[in-house]
């Protein structure tokens, strides 16, 4: 049984997008404006740069009781003691990750489709992400768009807590949520935005509006 966590408003970061406003100076923003749990997310950073931000991250998240999921690297997790880890259909097996996570942190799962849902080992996951729902350019190999209509065919295979992902904003929050997600999770529409504070508050409002 992993710690709780709140897939309302999950954001995940991304290395160009929050590098003027910087890191840490981002994820706050995003957490004073509603976020609810955070993902570092850098697939060309090595590993002990990893390591160093997620530790500038926990240090800012712990005290807020915001969970801190890292990207694909397991180790990385336990070796900054990040609060889980999501995971990729191309990185290592859930089962595997579980062994070395021990059972309480939070183990993510991609699924870009309900065929690729069936075809994964979900004994160990605790939650998936679902996408892209919409075409984005910040994930370069990020499948074929499913649209919310796939969120829902995800929704009816599952039990298991669903954020949706990708070319997310208000007023697809919304559709999301309506179409069976607990929450939505989001690059740009937070760390490209003018205020992250408020882009996240304006979320959360979406997503709380439409449940
Ligand atoms: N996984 C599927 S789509 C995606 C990831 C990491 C990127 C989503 O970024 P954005 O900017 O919210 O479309
Ligand atoms: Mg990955």
């Amino acid at each position: 049984m992993s710690r709780p966590f709140d897939l309302t408003l999950y954001l995940v970061t991304d290395p160009r997008l929050v590098a003027a406003r910087g890191l840490v100076a981002t994820v706050e923003a995003a957490v004073k404006g509603g976020a609810t749990i955070v993902q570092l997310r850098d697939p060309d950073a090595h590993g002990r740069a990893l390591v160093e931000q997620a530790r500038a991250l926990k240090a800012l998240l712990a005290p807020l009781a915001i969970p801190l999921i890292i990207n694909d690297r397991v180790d990385v997790a336990v070796a900054a003691d990040a609060d889980g880890v999501h995971l990729g259909q191309d990185d290592m097996a859930p089962a595997d990750a579980r062994a070395l996570l021990g059972p309480e942190r939070i183990l993510g799962l991609s699924v870009g489709n309900p065929a690729e849902f069936a075809a994964s080992d979900i004994g160990a996951v605790d939650y998936l992400g679902v996408g892209p729902v919409k075409a984005t350019g910040t994930k370069k190999d990020a499948g074929a768009a499913i649209g919310a209509s796939g969120v829902t065919a995800v929704r009816a295979l599952t039990r298991l807590p669903i954020v949706g992902i990708g070319g997310i904003d208000g007023a697809l929050a919304a559709e999301v949520i309506r179409a069976g997600a607990d929450g939505v999770a989001v690059v740009s529409a937070i760390c490209a935005a003018p205020d992250p504070e408020l882009a996240a508050r304006a979320l959360l409002s979406a997503v709380t509006a439409a449940r």
